[in-house]
């Protein structure tokens, strides 16, 4: 999260016509700490000591009321010696503080406007279908605006899918005088398994004990940078939002969110971090509209061990049935493959033969986002921590991209029949290589309808390889849905 910060400002700015409300009481470069030494108006907020000195900081206020981004600091030298930063902004000495304007209805104005700039600013053709951002209020506060534009402001905090917005509302006339997102994208620190502790420790032996912390689970763990927060100390950024979780969300002003397993906000930084790295994959790719947005989470609330993706409310919901789901990035991914192709295609899955491709392509979406930190162990393996609770057979896999089926084995259930589909793009993996193959069934899904077929399917596949990457390309993908007899 980042101040702005603005240009000092000339102690003396505006003073003929306008008074700063100051009177300096005594010389400058007296003891900073005896108040009486300051302007009047200035009220401490903070004292930082660093190698040569102490800083204070001070806010601007007037009658009583804080000075919107006006400031006043004093660098104090260890030699004694002072430097004044006098960032205060004229207030005529006449503003009425009273206001006339109630803080609910500003607080409305200011979310009405924060919603309309976030939803202007989103990407996608489909935006008029996707939910809008939903500012929330913050508590309004009275401040006063100085310069030019003196006036009486309610001060707004509101957060959207943007990050988090300030707004100023004239408390006079009710109108939205300015309105900015003053978060940044930053980067936090987490720990995670990735994709999930069986496989970054090649060890099938590793069993889940009732989520109690266990030493070589700990060993699993790895340091990451968590990208793309929204800087307001929660789990919330571009693409992801963990929006409810067991026990409570994760806070951290500084961004840092380490724990361990047994800790249910564990989960809720897993999700972060593998969505992130999910989303950010997608755009690198060159998609930028395949859910792109902050992806609505709820983390550990179900008993079941199950997760799914609810279309109609845009949220994915973990379980902590078994291995917690989301100590396990495959299931974290396998349901963000969901969100994606409901994102791409409107009212996806209306058959079932699309269903299966759904069950299909999150599995294998959770293969191919595993492939740059498996090592190669157990690729086609889908969920192999999580599928330790509920299966004896080594490697523990939910199910595999290379079961060899095909459409003769097809039993109508759409998770069984999705490994048909899995299997085929896992083979188009293998010949065309991870990024192309990524590409090039993304691009597909663009063209599919809502009750695809696997052979409808099949062909924008083909046809997407075809037009991305020549007759060769099409000629590997069409030999990998022949080989699950889908074409
Ligand atoms: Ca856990
Ligand atoms: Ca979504
Ligand atoms: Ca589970
Ligand atoms: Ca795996
Ligand atoms: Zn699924």
């Amino acid at each position: 999260m980042s101040k702005r910060r603005k240009a000092l400002v000339a102690a003396t700015a505006g003073l003929a016509t306008v008074s700063l409300g100051l009177s300096f009481t005594s010389a400058a470069g007296a003891a900073p700490e005896a108040s009486a030494t300051n302007p009047n108006g200035l009220k401490l907020i903070k004292t930082k000591t660093s190698l040569l000195g102490k800083h204070y900081w001070y806010q601007q206020t007037f009658k009583g009321l804080p000075v919107v981004n006006g400031y006043y600091a004093k660098h104090v030298a260890k030699d004694g010696s002072v430097q004044v930063a006098d960032g205060r902004d004229a207030v005529p000495a006449n503003l009425d503080v009273s206001a006339k304007v109630a803080p609910a209805s500003a607080t409305q104005s200011a979310n009405a406007t924060v919603t309309a700039q976030a939803q202007s600013r989103s990407i996608g053709p489909n935006k008029s279908l996707v939910k809008k951002p939903a500012a929330t209020s913050g508590a309004a506060q009275l401040a006063v605006v100085g310069g030019p534009d003196a006036r009486l402001v309610w001060n707004v905090t509101s957060r959207s899918t943007e990050g988090v917005s300030q707004s100023l509302v004239d408390a006079k006339t009710g109108s939205v005088v300015d309105s900015k997102v003053i978060s940044d994208n930053v980067d936090g620190r987490g720990s995670v398994f990735d994709p999930n502790p069986v496989v970054s420790t090649k060890n099938e032996k590793l069993t889940d004990m009732n989520d109690k912390n266990q030493d070589a689970l700990f060993l699993a763990q790895k340091n990451v940078v968590l990208r793309n927060l929204d800087g307001s100390g929660k789990l919330n950024g571009s693409f992801v939002n963990i929006k409810e979780g067991n026990g409570g969300l994760a806070q951290n002003k500084n961004n840092t969110f380490v724990y361990q397993r047994a800790n249910n906000k564990f989960e809720q930084v897993m999700v972060y971090y593998q969505i992130n790295q999910a989303q950010e994959y997608i755009q690198k790719l060159g998609f930028k509209d395949a859910n792109n947005e902050s992806q609505d989470f709820s983390v550990d609330t179900i008993r079941d061990d199950n997760s799914f993706y609810d279309p109609s409310t845009d949220m994915i919901t973990t379980g902590d049935g078994g291995v917690d789901d989301a100590e396990d990035a495959e299931v974290i991914w396998h349901e963000y493959g969901h969100a994606i192709q409901d994102d791409i295609v409107p009212g996806y899955g209306e058959s079932e033969q699309a269903g299966a491709i759904g069950e299909g392509f999150g599995d294998y979406w959770a293969v191919t986002m595993s492939v740059p930190v498996s090592k190669g162990f157990n690729l086609p393996c889908v969920m192999d921590w999580d599928a330790t609770s509920y299966t004896t057979d080594e490697p523990h896999c939910l199910r595999r991209t290379d079961t060899g089926k095909t459409t003769d084995d097809v039993d109508g259930e759409v998770h069984d029949d999705g490994e048909i589909w899995s299997n085929a793009l896992w083979d188009i993996q293998k010949g065309l290589g991870r990024t192309k193959a990524d590409k090039l069934i993304l691009e597909a899904t663009y063209f599919y309808d809502p009750d695809t077929s696997f052979a409808g399917a099949a062909q924008d596949t083909v046809q997407a390889a075809r037009l991305l990457y020549g007759k060769a390309a099409a000629q590997t993908v069409t030999d990998a849905f022949k080989a699950r007899k889908i074409l």
